[in-house]
């Protein structure tokens, strides 16, 4: 019989890890014996918290309302027939109409637009806070250039979908499109879902209209979610209809209605990161990204003056810099990673150093190291390296399929610290001579 409990506990990584960087979902996680490793887990229960907090976090209906006046926008503050939170979720019936109050208010309005735009909170508030703020000033001013009639915007407490029906009936749209907080994922707390109705009324179904979800930042971008929009409205509008009789056929590059696409106002959130080399121009940034990343880092003395940024400089000058990859979005540089030469053991070449790795304190724990030192990987990869050899933390970089061997060393330095990455046969043997940069 197996003794379960003096068994090693090691942590063992999938082999299919590289895949994860082309997606966020929970695949090749590794195991730790017949469990979860401890990272995966918590961070398992982390993503479970976030989405449970995003479906109870309260909607800033005042403040959103504020945001949108001062920009210039007409709106009104509504909410659905619920009475709270807890019926909200257990009463979805009730969260498709209005409550008397917000009917009332809507009676009061001008009626007859073209469209009527309500954002509700959904299942998730964040959602809305995050996104709604730029992406309705978009919507309105693209409607606006387009010559439509909009009303006034309706924010909306504890809103169903099904909202936004009753609320175009009332104010009589042609059409009614809803932003609404999308049911959170665990990897997306804070999807956006955009619906939009032709001929809203009380009773319509659900094929009736048509759905663009995921808008968030690291999903459908805001200006993606904006311009499939301006399309879907132009084409039901042009057909008279919505639902399952309207299909997208967005050809890339359309510009809704002929015009080009209002600026949002942040439209650098909105940027994917790139991550590509190093220009010469990036070279001061580089100097000071990497001193930033590391003042005052765990792993240096306090107060100790980092050093990293010197290394990066030898490297560049002495012609080690075998790999420079730099993360940029939105126009600034967010990341820096090295690669160099390294001796391992007997073999002089082959072999390459990663390090160091830095990532502006600000922006740190958001992936961007991670994706610098997958792409580094794989450029290794690429240009036929023996594999990539590394001290740091286990933790992070068994991730990547980092793991220490017994046979390979680095002066000075604990053997956990001694992390490698071989390509192929050729086992890490004997001790690490990083450049002499690193001095
Ligand atoms: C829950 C859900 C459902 C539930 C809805 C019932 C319920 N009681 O909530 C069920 C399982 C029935 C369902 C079915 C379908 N769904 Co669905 N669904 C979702 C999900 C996971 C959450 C929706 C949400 O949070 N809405 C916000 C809440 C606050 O509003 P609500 O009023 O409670 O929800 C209403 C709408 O969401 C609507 N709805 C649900 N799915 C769809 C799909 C379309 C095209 C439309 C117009 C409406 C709609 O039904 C709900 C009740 O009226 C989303 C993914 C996501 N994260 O958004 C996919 C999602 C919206 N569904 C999708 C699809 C494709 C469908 C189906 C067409 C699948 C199919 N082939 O049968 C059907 C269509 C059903 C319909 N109503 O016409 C796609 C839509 C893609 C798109 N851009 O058009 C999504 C985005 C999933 C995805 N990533 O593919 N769905």
């Amino acid at each position: 019989m197996s003794d379960r409990t003096t068994a090693p506990v090691t942590v063992c990584a999938d082999p299919w890890a590289e895949l994860r960087r082309f997606t966020a979902a929970r695949i090749a996680v590794g195991r730790s014996g017949s469990s979860l490793p401890l990272a995966e887990s918590l961070s398992f229960r982390l993503d479970h918290a976030r989405a449970r907090d995003a479906v109870h976090t309260p909607f800033r209906r005042a403040e959103l309302a504020e945001s949108l006046r001062t920009a210039g926008i007409a709106c009104v503050e509504l909410e659905s027939g619920v009475g709270g939170r807890e019926e909200y979720l257990t009463r979805p019936d009730k969260g498709r109409r209005l409550s008397e109050r917000s009917v009332a208010v809507l009676q009061g309005l001008d009626k007859g637009f073209d469209i009527c735009l309500a954002v509700g909170d959904g299942l998730s508030a964040r959602a809305i806070h995050e996104n709604a703020p730029d992406f309705v000033p978009a919507c309105v001013r693209m409607f606006g250039q387009a010559g439509l009639s909009v009303a006034p915007v309706c924010l909306v407490e504890n809103a169903r979908v099904a909202v936004a029906d009753e609320i175009g009936e009332i104010l009589r749209a042609r059409l009614s499109v809803i932003l609404i907080g999308e049911r959170p994922g665990l990897s997306s707390p804070n999807s956006m879902g955009v619906y939009l109705t032709m001929n809203p009324r009380v009773g319509i179904t659900d094929e009736a209209r048509n759905c663009i979800s995921n808008v968030r930042e690291g999903g459908l971008s805001l200006a993606e979610g904006v311009r499939k929009l301006g399309y879907l409205v132009e084409e039901a509008l042009r057909l008279g209809v919505s639902g399952v009789a309207l299909k997208d056929r967005m050809a890339p590059g359309h510009l809704p209605f002929g015009k080009p696409l209002p600026k949002l106002p942040d439209s650098g959130k909105d940027t994917a990161m790139i991550i590509r080399k190093e220009k010469g121009v990036d070279v001061p940034e580089i100097s000071r990204l990497q001193h930033a990343a590391f003042l005052n880092h765990p792993q240096h003395a306090p107060g100790a003056e980092p050093t990293e940024h010197l290394i990066v400089e030898r490297l560049r000058q002495a012609g080690g810099l075998t790999l420079s990859l730099v993360a940029e979005e939105g126009g600034r540089l967010t990341g820096h990673i090295a690669l160099s030469p390294a001796r391992v053991g007997d073999c002089a070449d082959g072999w390459l150093l990663l390090g160091p790795v830095g990532v502006l304190p600000e922006l740190q724990g958001r992936g961007i190291g991670s994706a610098l030192v997958r792409e580094a990987l794989r450029e290794a990869r690429d240009a036929g390296a023996c594999g990539v050899v590394l001290v740091g933390d286990s933790e992070f970089y068994s991730r990547f399929v980092f793991r220490s061997y017994e046979t390979l060393r680095y002066a000075g330095v604990p053997q956990m610290y001694v992390l490698a990455m071989p390509f192929g046969e050729e086992m890490p043997t004997g001790e690490i001579s990083a450049h002499s940069a690193f001095c």
